[in-house]
């Protein structure tokens, strides 16, 4: 899979990728991330991409030519499956969302500043508008990189154990059970004793009750359907 993302502050994204999981997804050739800086296609030579709105009030608006030129190049080298524009006003990012942008071969990812970006390329471009949740960020590189972690780690083939991305939470609309390590006893604590029965029947029961316990008393708005 392909995610190219398209920023005026491409730094910010410098390192998100380069460890653990995305980094190991692109080592195997199964994840390749490429940054773009929109200042490629700046209007002048002054690096100029936003301009004030139409209408009057604060804040600038990224201007249509540096994008438009920017996705129309891109695309020379072939369409994008999806062009995503990352807004607080976009829907609401969740794992079936991540699930199915994991299945696309090549997706371009655009983040905004400043008041966001003119309608125009949001109407001839974007196909889809993700936000990652009620809350405003000053940009889109850090939704940015959530999608593409949320989204890199379901590829097949990157995470070692193919079932583990089955038993996250929400894969299934339940929270994830609590989980333990060495030692078996810590401060006091012991581990669920049904852990070190080696009985996986066993565990896999309690799991679950755990699992459902869990979403039941955080997350009951999960369980409605
Ligand atoms: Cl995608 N962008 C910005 N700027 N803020 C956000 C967001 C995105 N999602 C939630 N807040």
């Amino acid at each position: 899979m392909i995610i190219e993302i398209l920023s005026a502050v491409p730094e910010l994204l410098n390192s998100p990728f380069e460890h653990s999981i995305m980094k190991r997804a692109q080592e195997r050739g199964i994840l390749t991330i490429k940054m773009h800086s929109l200042r490629k296609w700046a209007i002048n030579k002054h690096g100029q991409i936003d301009d004030y709105q139409y209408g009057g009030g604060a804040g600038m608006v990224m201007m249509c030519e540096p994008l438009a030129n920017a996705i129309d190049e891109l695309q020379l080298e072939g369409k994008f499956d999806e062009i995503i524009f990352v807004t607080p006003d976009g829907k609401t990012f969740e794992q079936k969302d991540a699930n199915s942008l994991s299945l696309k071969n090549r997706i371009l990812i655009i983040c905004g500043h400043y008041k966001g970006i003119d309608q125009r390329i949001r109407d001839l471009y974007v196909t889809q508008e993700i936000s990652i949740g009620d809350y405003v960020l000053s940009g889109g590189e850090l939704a940015a990189a959530v999608i593409i972690d949320a989204v890199g780690r379901i590829i097949p083939g990157v995470l070692n154990d193919e079932t583990s991305a089955l038993t996250d939470s929400f894969q299934d609309n339940l929270l994830a059970p609590p989980v333990y390590s060495r030692p078996a006893e810590f401060r006091g604590i012991p581990v669920p004793p049904v852990l070190l029965t080696g009985d996986p029947k066993k565990v896999d029961i309690w799991r679950q009750e755990q699992a459902l316990d869990r979403t039941k008393k955080r997350r009951p708005d999960l369980l409605k359907d």
